[in-house]
């Protein structure tokens, strides 16, 4: 049976060709095809966005064809998958990262303009898919364009949340959300697999069965969801490679149905079913404390229990021994949140397949590895045992099999060092008793990775102490990186000619290390007049974007200065506002003379709070009234201007990052564990403030520390300042711009009050005061370097010349050599 599989892949694959032509007048064709069929208005009369579903369909038909090939080369080839378990997918814009990918922006661009429309108005009619938070979620998303583009046989699993991460709306300054409801009018990018579904089992009990003698855990659910596939191709550059992001969406099954429908009551049955859809329905918000809900739990085994029904599938279609399942498959988790994945594998394995204990677990140690993103504790998840216990019974039973295995193994080692073994349990003791997902992950994996050096440190000497000292071979870091594709081609066209033209070549945008070639050119007078020019229309183009978001005007002589990302205390958003305070305060002091010589400043803010987290929201509120104060003093003008840029996400950033002279990455050494906003400002040639934080202390060794503004405590001197209290270190001129806040000179007094105090001395746990000398003195020195021009655009061109290590094809390329064990599977078409 599996030869006669074999054979007709085999033939089915010996059919498959391009037939798609990509010459305007078949593009044109095709999209008044789809305005017509697809959209279904009439050619003769349709709109903007009319126009640009009919366009994504056309698109979406070339990623389709590609995305087959590829698939059934894919089977044909069998080779060692990578099946990459995410909870969140921060994918932005499909249009133009496609398009460019495709390699035919050019001919959509002239096709459509003969059909009188824009190609780029009709890009901005595309809303985001939001299916993220922050840093995580658009590092899934850059590493999948990787994965395509190197030609590398993987999956993306996750989710396909109805509602994706919130909309932030500003009212009186203050953030208010509402829901992302990016599905309204259908997703052109998407494929529903309606044939693709399997269900996911809830609740229930466990019990004994006997089959050939031998005594079987049998799990009997009682509550059955279906898992419903759609499929999102993702395009390689430059090769036809087109590889899957899979989501799944729950569906009522109708598997326990009759029961409840023979009771007659009818619309009740029909609205309980119906209920089932809530497991996909909503992201949760808050990017890093779980606070062991029920549905969160739920989401986070629909999703891995579906995807791994789909992988084992997908095996047992060529394979029928499980011993190659880690010769064909390798599963990267995530961090923490898809870590029952390990509990499910034993479950199947065991229960289902009905393998031996050890040797299933021989085989879950060799398929999973895992990526570790946060530092704060309060990241690594928990899930209160009873709630376990109630949604999946038989995989806590696995899980206390799985931990008392570790826990022997840990005493023949460490004797009766309890301490020891209770830290390093899999159960947390205590008034909820918990499992920690985390030490599951670390149990099971073979390897374990941080996302730059410095994380990895801390992660070693303090987060997983223990675990290191056990298994110090399976700790790794693959420092992240982000796509040149969309960081630089897609959103910088402008220097992406410019790099193109300098380096005589566009195989930079495979091969991003070339893109040190401009070393070379840093002080040549005629690339810096294009670098100039290039920036100063990336400029406009934001200041245009501001004054119609904010009705601010801004001045493109000004330094556009901008800190971007979610709002956290750890991110020091605060220190940013009090800098700006300070600023304020001395132009109001100056006489004229002494203005002439400020360098005039936009201080740009963008990001959104977690719902729940006040001090975040406080952080925003301060934002505004600073910018409200400052905005319209006449004594200041456009030597300062504060804005507030709302809802900040992928798409904002795509545009506010071309046009930043300076980014801020302000993280309390120790807490980022890498950041991944600084490498996209990076390519960008805009210039680093920077903590030595994250991956930050990378950055300065590739292009020199001198060409960015390091400032603030190191990473090892964080925890005795933390002992010893804020020092007197520039505590004059903090307090002066605490006391402004805390005593309403920008209003909002009583509201204002409890932020101060996260600050006030013995409460300042991000060391706010402590580095704020040294922050106003980063602040000083990169005014200083704005002011000579020449020096300042070295300095920017040197930064895009270093960027080549933060390219996500690198840190996928070491995490296929290193931790998956995958080759490149190129189709050949
Ligand atoms: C983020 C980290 O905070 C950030 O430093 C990192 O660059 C990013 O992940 C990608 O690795 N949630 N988001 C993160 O960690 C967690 C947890």
């Amino acid at each position: 049976k599996l030869g006669e599989r074999k054979a007709k892949a085999e033939k089915m694959f010996g059919l498959m060709d391009g037939f798609l032509k990509n010459d305007a007048v078949s593009l044109q064709k095709d999209i008044l095809d789809h305005v017509e069929y697809t959209v279904a208005r009439s050619r003769f009369n349709f709109d903007d966005f009319e126009a640009y579903q009919a366009l994504a369909h056309s698109v979406r038909d070339r990623l389709i064809e590609r995305w087959h090939d590829t698939h059934q080369y894919f089977k044909k080839k069998d080779p060692k998958r990578l099946y990459f378990l995410s909870l969140e997918f921060l994918m932005g814009r499909s249009l133009t990262n496609s398009v460019t990918n495709l390699g035919i922006q050019d001919q959509y661009a002239d096709a459509l303009s003969q059909l009188g429309f824009d190609y780029e108005v009709l890009a901005e009619q595309e809303g985001d898919a939001a299916l993220g938070n922050g840093g995580l979620a658009r590092l899934a998303a850059c590493q999948m364009d990787s994965l395509a583009t190197l030609d590398y046989p993987a999956w993306g699993y996750g989710l396909r949340y109805q509602y994706g991460l919130f909309r932030q709306i500003i009212v009186d300054g203050f953030q208010h959300e509402q829901p992302d409801f990016w599905l309204n009018f259908g997703n052109p990018w998407e494929i529903e697999r309606v044939h693709v579904s399997y269900p996911v089992k809830f609740y229930g009990t466990v019990e004994e069965e006997v089959l050939n003698g031998k005594t079987f855990r049998v799990w009997i659910p009682a509550e059955s969801v279906e898992a419903v596939a759609y499929d999102n191709p993702i395009p390689g550059y430059g090769t036809r490679n087109a590889i899957n992001l899979r989501l799944w969406a729950a569906k009522p099954s109708d598997q326990y149905d009759m029961e409840s429908y023979t009771t007659g009551d009818y619309i009740n049955a029909i609205v309980n079913r119906q209920k089932a859809e809530t497991i996909s329905n909503v992201l949760y918000p808050d990017d890093r404390s779980y606070q062991g809900k029920e549905l969160r739990l739920k989401q986070q085994y629909f999703f891995v229990s579906a995807s791994l029904q789909d992988i084992i599938r997908r095996f047992k279609d060529l394979h029928n021994n499980f011993d190659e399942f880690p010769e064909k498959v390798a599963l990267q988790i995530n961090d923490t949140h898809p870590s029952i994945a390990i509990a499910e594998v034993m479950r199947v394995l065991v229960d289902e397949e009905h393998l031996d204990w050890s040797k299933a677990w021989g085989i879950a140690c060799k398929i999973f590895s895992v990526t570790i993103h946060a530092v704060q504790p309060e990241a690594l998840e928990k899930v209160p045992i009873d709630l376990l216990g109630s949604v999946l019974p038989r995989h806590l039973e696995i899980i206390y099999e799985i931990n008392y295995c570790l826990m022997e193994e840990l005493k023949k080692i460490f004797g009766q060092d309890y301490d020891k073994l209770s830290r390093m349990s899999i159960i947390e003791e205590g008034a909820v008793k918990c499992i920690r997902m985390a030490n599951l992950s670390l149990a099971c994996c073979h390897t374990v990775n941080g996302v730059s050096r410095l994380h990895l440190e801390t992660l070693k000497t303090r987060v997983f102490k223990d675990f290191y000292e056990l298994w110090p071979q399976k700790f790794q870091f693959k420092t992240n990186g982000v796509t040149q594709r969309r960081w630089i081609v897609v959103s910088n066209p402008s220097l992406c000619s410019i790099i193109s033209k300098w380096l005589g070549t566009e195989a930079w945008i495979r091969n991003v290390d070339l893109i040190a070639g401009l070393r070379e050119y840093a002080e040549d007078p005629d690339l810096h007049a294009e670098w100039k020019n290039m920036k100063k229309v990336n400029k406009m183009r934001l200041a245009e974007y501001i004054e119609t978001l904010t009705s601010v005007k801004v001045s493109l002589d000004a330094m556009f200065d901008v800190q971007i990302k979610r709002i956290h205390e750890y991110k020091r958003q605060l220190l940013n506002i009090l800098g700006i305070i300070h600023r304020y305060d001395c132009i109001k002091n100056m006489d004229e003379s002494d203005k002439r010589r400020v360098v005039p400043r936009v201080c740009i803010i963008g990001g959104k709070a977690a719902p729940g987290y006040e001090v975040a929201k406080k952080i925003i509120k301060l934002c505004h009234a600073v910018a409200d104060k400052v905005n319209i003093d006449p004594d200041v003008g456009d030597l300062l201007k504060v804005v507030f840029i709302p809802d900040y996400n992928v798409s904002v950033a795509e545009l506010v990052i071309p046009g930043t002279d300076l980014s801020q990455h302000l993280s309390t050494a120790g807490h980022e564990a890498s950041g991944t906003g600084c490498m996209k400002f990076l390519m960008n040639g805009s210039l680093l403030l920077a903590t030595a934080d994250g991956s930050a202390v990378e950055i300065a060794e590739e292009i020199g520390a001198t060409n960015m503004f390091l400032f603030g405590a190191k990473v090892d001197e964080v925890p005795a300042l933390r002992e010893k209290g804020t020092s007197l270190k520039g505590s004059l001129q903090f307090a002066r711009v605490v006391r402004m806040v805390r005593d309403g000179h920008f209003g909002f007094k009583d509201y204002f009050k409890s932020l101060c105090e996260t600050v006030e001395e013995g409460k300042d746990f991000y060391l706010l005061g402590y580095d704020f000398a040294s922050y106003l003195e980063a602040q000083a020195t990169a005014d200083r370097a704005f002011v000579d021009q020449e020096k300042w655009t070295q300095m920017s061109i040197l930064s895009t010349a270093g960027s080549g290590k933060f390219s996500s094809d690198r840190t996928i390329e070491e995490y296929a050599e290193q931790s998956w064990g995958i080759e490149p599977c190129k189709c050949p078409f």
